[in-house]
């Protein structure tokens, strides 16, 4: 039987194949163990889950789990977004989590993420603790359930909780909603069946902001397609926006609520990277709230531009937000952020969250009284263009190979920029000259391979990107 394996965030597989309840269990056998080991027993953890199939079904087998190794839960009463989720274990000093999710991935895959007690999402050090116990016990445990999840309930072991109004307070220390509902902005917001359900327009409708919502019910198929808030997967609110003039904004967040994606109007998707850039921007210049950024190292270096013209420093950390996390919760930056959609702030959760992302960008439009488009040449102007893209390409054992032995030989230019420097933090990533780069990866979420770029103009990004396809996979 295959081993379980932690990716950039938990673990996931496609349900039924890789994600079956013998495996589920184990896991969280392991989970417990490590808690045990931790002393942290008495501290209890939360456990969530996502809309997908049988999310709260799981949730149960994982109380009965938990209670039978002496540990306490707080169950979730609806499906929880994961910055939800954070926020709630910090709130209650408890001694961690677990989100049955899959997150972005398409409606066949199911996970679960851990955070630990510092409300991130587990490091490498944790997980691969966790998955080697997973490993060791994997067909060889039985379970045997001690307590049915209605005694649990009866003796208290278990606490059914709902963590969303606490999480909304929290919001309200961050976000201007008194601006927002002055100028009456008028935005859609598309939740993608998804977990936040009930939170944007729940917060804005509290400060007096009607808005149109669409996709506000639960469908584990998410609608035929992955709820990850890119551009492909946000048609229906793309041609809202083109159609109804009167629309400003649209607003997405995916499956569990931690990734953004944002749309502007006349139906103009504008990417993550130029997202994180215009907050960062916006927290610096407008907000005067000074201090550094993170970022991983495939997103974009305009994050960097900017914490220069400010004097304010960089740290780069490989793909997978538990890292930056972990810079916001030792206070160390401003901003923290990802180009596939994550951002979060100082002293907020030490998790990303597509919630936050989403109403900031509301607020910023609604204060400046600009485009996103607008806000996004106020940067430019000040720091001079970035353009970034990415590509995905399916994985098959051949190019599995290929792809390895490729790396090993880095060619002295690409698409006639020469090759400066190479790092090999997560992937291997080329700087060329102009302030161009490469990042080759393979995702820890998909079967896919990446290829990343970053150049001054659309056509260099473009050439780039050929010639780095082509390095990989020839003339096909
Ligand atoms: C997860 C991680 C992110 C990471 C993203 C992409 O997002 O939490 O930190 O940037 O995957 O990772 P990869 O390129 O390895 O697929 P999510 O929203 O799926 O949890």
């Amino acid at each position: 039987m295959n081993q379980i394996k932690f990716g950039t965030s938990g673990w996931r597989g496609i349900i039924g194949e890789e994600f079956t309840l013998e495996r589920v269990r184990v896991v969280i056998q392991a989970i417990a163990d490590y808690l045990t080991r931790e002393g942290l027993r008495e501290k209890g953890l939360i456990v969530g889950h996502d809309s997908r199939f049988m999310g709260e079904w799981y949730s149960k087998e994982a109380v009965k789990i938990l209670s039978a190794n002496g540990i306490k839960s707080y169950i979730t009463s609806r499906e929880t977004p994961t910055p939800v989720i954070s926020y709630e274990i910090l709130r209650r000093k408890a001694a961690g989590a677990i989100n049955f999710t899959a997150s972005h991935n398409p409606p066949e895959y199911n996970g679960i993420k851990f955070s630990p007690q510092w409300g991130g999402p587990a490091l490498p050090e944790t997980t691969k603790w966790i998955e080697s116990r997973a490993n060791e016990l994997l067909g060889q445990v039985t379970f045997k359930e001690s307590l049915s999840y209605e005694k649990i309930v009866k003796e208290k072991i278990v606490e059914v909780i709902d963590p969303s109004q606490n999480y909304i307070d929290k919001l309200k220390e961050k976000i201007d909603f008194k601006a927002i509902a002055a100028s009456q902005i008028k935005i859609i917001i598309d939740p993608m069946y998804g977990t936040a359900r009930g939170y944007i327009d729940r917060v804005l409708e509290e400060e007096g902001l009607k808005c149109k919502v669409i996709h506000d019910f639960r469908d584990p198929y998410f609608g035929g397609s992955a709820p990850d808030p890119m551009e492909n997967n946000l048609k229906e609110m793309i041609s809202w926006l083109k159609e109804e003039k009167k629309l400003l904004l649209g607003v997405a967040t995916d499956g569990d609520g931690d990734r953004f994606g944002i749309v502007d109007r006349g139906g103009i998707f504008i990417i993550p990277n130029l997202i994180l850039a215009i907050i960062y921007y916006y927290l610096l210049k407008n907000k005067g709230i000074l201090g550094g950024v993170g970022r991983s190292y495939a997103t974009t270096h305009l994050l960097d531009r900017i914490a220069r013209k400010f004097n304010q420093p960089v740290y780069e950390t490989p793909v997978g937000f538990k890292y930056i996390g972990e810079l916001i919760a030792n206070g160390k930056i401003v901003l923290g952020g990802e180009e596939s959609a994550g951002l979060s702030i100082y002293g907020h959760v030490p998790e990303k969250d597509g919630i936050l992302a989403a109403l900031l960008v509301v607020e910023i439009v609604s204060k400046r009284g600009l485009s996103v488009i607008d806000l996004v040449k106020e940067v430019f102007q000040e720091v001079g263009p970035l353009y970034s893209d990415r590509k995905n390409f399916l994985i098959t054992p051949e190019i599995k190979e290929r792809f390895k032995e490729k790396l090993l030989n880095i060619p002295r230019s690409f698409g006639g920029l020469k090759v400066i420097d190479k790092k090999e933090i997560d992937g291997v990533k080329i700087y060329l000259e102009k302030d161009c780069w490469l990042l080759f990866r393979e995702s820890g979420t998909e079967p896919v391979i990446r290829i990343y770029a970053e150049a001054e103009s659309k056509d260099t990004l473009n050439v780039l990107l050929e010639s780095a396809k082509k390095f990989i996979f020839g003339d096909e």
